[in-house]
């Protein structure tokens, strides 16, 4: 192992995080044997969800659903996942992804060498609770974001008011960004996957690339310039549907 003389592009502040592979912790829980998780972003830091990302070298059986109220989404980023609740099993792909409303019964099971993102968060229900939503990146189609068709954005889910966030990937055309300095009450959790640029969270201007997390609390600036020769896509979380007042 490389010594990494006291670097890292890691950068936690008040409200905004960058999480960057090379400082990520991989621990053990309870909850779920046999795997590690990096858990990148926590109500510990200020946020309302936690991100992170969940790795099996042996594989995964069985893992119990989450606490009661408790929402889950899983993002699928190497080898198979599957979902199983009586004689019914799914099993997700390469990006592949399951949204799990609070109390769903699916168990979860993954094949030796996947990995994983995996966001929880305190389900804030308005009318129905939504049923569990299961797709793949590859099937969803992209429309451009006001209007600029070199930034699609693909909705992981329904935008029925039932859920209380979404869930996309951003595609930039090399050379695009976001339009403006956004500066929203909603929070984001995200993933880059692919590609790389310029994110500017409050006052800082960070270089970053595929494997990168960010966390972005609620109000703070953000803006994104892709940079390089192919399309950058990221994963991105944001609470919504609901009311700045709503309680969780
Ligand atoms: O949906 C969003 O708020 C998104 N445009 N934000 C972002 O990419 N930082
Ligand atoms: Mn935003």
């Amino acid at each position: 192992m490389k010594p990494s003389f006291g670097q890292t592009r890691s950068d936690i502040r008040r409200n905004h995080a960058l999480l960057t592979p090379e400082s990520h912790e991989w621990i053990t829980q309870p909850d779920w044997p046999g795997a590690e998780i990096a858990f990148l972003i926590s109500p510990a830091m200020g946020a309302k969800f936690a991100m992170g990302l969940v790795r099996s070298a042996e594989g995964l059986n069985g893992i119990a659903p989450a606490p009661e109220g408790i929402a889950r989404f899983i993002f699928v980023l190497e080898g198979e996942v599957a979902l199983s609740e009586g004689e019914e099993k799914h099993v997700l792909g390469s990006e592949g992804y399951a949204f799990l409303p609070p109390n769903d019964g699916a168990t979860l099971s993954a094949w030796a060498g996947a990995s994983f993102v995996l966001f929880e968060w305190e389900f804030l229900a308005r009318g129905d609770v939504p049923a569990r939503v299961i797709g793949a990146v590859a099937e969803v189609e992209g429309t451009p974001l006001r209007g600029d068709d070199w930034l699609m954005v693909q909705k992981l889910l329904p935008t029925d008011a039932g859920f209380d966030g979404e869930f996309n990937v951003m595609n930039f055309h090399p050379g695009s960004s976001l339009a403006y300095v956004e500066t929203h009450f909603m929070e984001h959790g995200l993933l880059m996957l692919d590609g790389g640029g310029v994110y500017r969270l409050d006052d800082q201007w960070y270089p970053v690339g595929a494997g990168d997390a960010i966390w972005m609390g609620p109000h703070v600036p953000q803006w994104f310039g892709a940079l390089g020769r192919e399309t950058s896509r990221y994963l991105i979380y944001k609470n919504y549907n609901r009311s700045p007042l709503a309680k969780r």
